[in-house]
């Protein structure tokens, strides 16, 4: 076998890996609500995550997000959670200290959040993988 064609297999095994990982889906967090009714999902965020990504909730049932930074300080991240419409819900810088969010989502449908720093003419923080989804069902 030639250096190439073992160069070409080293390639495919290290893409195989890649689309393994990707396509191993992590489950998303599901909080069943406390005993006053809320549901309540810790988030925590760095360079450049959330987790979890995704979050389910229900509808009509009010929900409690603890947000906070972990891993170095110094850059500084935000939380920006937007409803379907695109409205903006909140709009966090993020500390070491949890801050909490509380609503009671009424419509169903796909929430966002996610980190809208950016350094210069870098990506931003939400293009780099600082982002994720909450999913309010019936
Ligand atoms: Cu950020």
């Amino acid at each position: 076998m030639t250096v190439a064609a073992s160069l070409n297999r080293l390639c495919l095994c290290a893409l195989l890996f890649v689309a393994a990982t990707a396509g191993a889906e992590i489950a998303p967090v599901r909080p069943a609500p406390g005993a006053d009714g809320a549901q309540r999902v810790d988030i925590v965020g760095g360079s450049y995550y959330f987790r979890p990504a995704h979050v389910v909730v229900k509808a009509g049932q009010p929900v409690e997000l603890s947000v906070r930074l972990e891993g170095m300080a110094g850059v500084p991240h935000r939380f920006v959670l937007e409803g379907p419409d695109g409205q903006r819900l909140a709009d966090l810088t993020l500390g070491e200290q949890a801050q909490q969010i509380r609503f009671t989502p009424t419509a169903t449908g796909r929430y966002l959040y996610y980190c809208p720093n950016r350094l210069l003419f870098f990506r931003d923080h939400r293009q780099r993988g600082m982002a994720g989804q909450l999913d309010v069902e019936e």
